[in-house]
């Protein structure tokens, strides 16, 4: 067995922060199953609180159709969320510290109350959200090109980078999310679009399924916490220069590079 659960933790970390990519894991070691990946992303998780960092909350991935068909992996996941990872309104995207970024539109929630699984619903975990913002993820896989199984995306802490949200938050009785949309621009051209119900029919559906999945690993949702709901559309590329916007319908647009 070339490798195990700790080496290749320590392997992303050391690719995450010298900014190299690799190749997947799986090639070598096709048993780097969703269980081992999570059990990676766990030890990776403790190596980030150990260095400093504090848990702000969770992402999903893999959530909209768009997503998982572009990224060959068929099952939504969830990853960590720390401070390291946050950028403010304005911040152009830290080139110096990704490989390869791209950025998604996402719906994001920020908790009132605990949520805990298992058996959450949609409406159950709608019930806990204080706030629903605009987001823009920034992705980086830490694998070339992009190209991995679902182990070692999991394992990758599922491409996390860095994430900001919009210039608005609503409670969520203040809209239908579902028919909320994101509109994607790159250098002033749209080239996407999407609205809330590409994520799982619903995005609270994918905040359920963060609290029934976290459920089975020991861990509840915690009042405060940020839950990124998952890419509406398939990311775009953002290189240095490229400026993006994303425009919400309700919950305001974010403009990177300029966008
Ligand atoms: C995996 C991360 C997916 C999302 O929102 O679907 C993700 C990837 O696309 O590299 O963050
Ligand atoms: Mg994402």
């Amino acid at each position: 067995m070339p490798w195990d659960v700790a080496s290749v933790a320590a392997e992303l970390l050391r690719c995450e922060d010298e900014g190299v990519d690799r190749p997947p894991f799986t090639d070598e070691w096709p048993e780097l199953d969703l269980e081992t990946g999570y059990r990676i992303q766990d030890l990776n998780l403790e190596a980030r609180l150990a260095r400093g960092e504090t848990l702000v909350g969770v992402k999903l991935g893999l959530t909209s159709r768009a997503k998982q068909e572009r990224m060959g992996v068929h099952v939504p996941l969830v990853a960590w969320l720390t401070d390291a990872m946050l950028l403010a309104a304005g911040d152009p995207v830290p080139q110096s510290r990704l490989i390869h970024p791209r950025i998604e539109p996402e719906i994001v929630f920020v908790l009132e109350d605990r949520l805990a699984g298992p058996g959450v619903s949609c409406a159950s975990a709608m019930a806990a959200v204080g706030s629903v913002w605009g987001g823009a993820e920034v992705i980086d896989s830490r694998y070339r090109d992009f190209r991995f199984q679902a182990g070692d995306v999991v394992a990758d802490n599922a491409s996390s980078g860095a994430f900001v949200t919009g210039p608005v938050g609503l409670p969520p009785t203040a809209l239908n999310l579902a028919l909320e949309a994101a509109l994607v621009e790159v250098d002033g051209q749209v080239v996407d679009s999407a609205t809330g119900a590409a994520v799982q029919g619903h995005p609270g559906e994918a905040l359920a399924l963060a609290a029934n999945e976290l459920a089975k690993r020991g861990h509840a949702l915690e009042p405060g916490w940020i839950v990124l709901t998952g890419g509406m559309t398939d990311a775009v590329p953002a290189p240095p220069g490229a400026s993006i916007a994303i425009h919400f319908s309700n919950l305001g647009s974010i403009f990177i590079n300029g966008g």
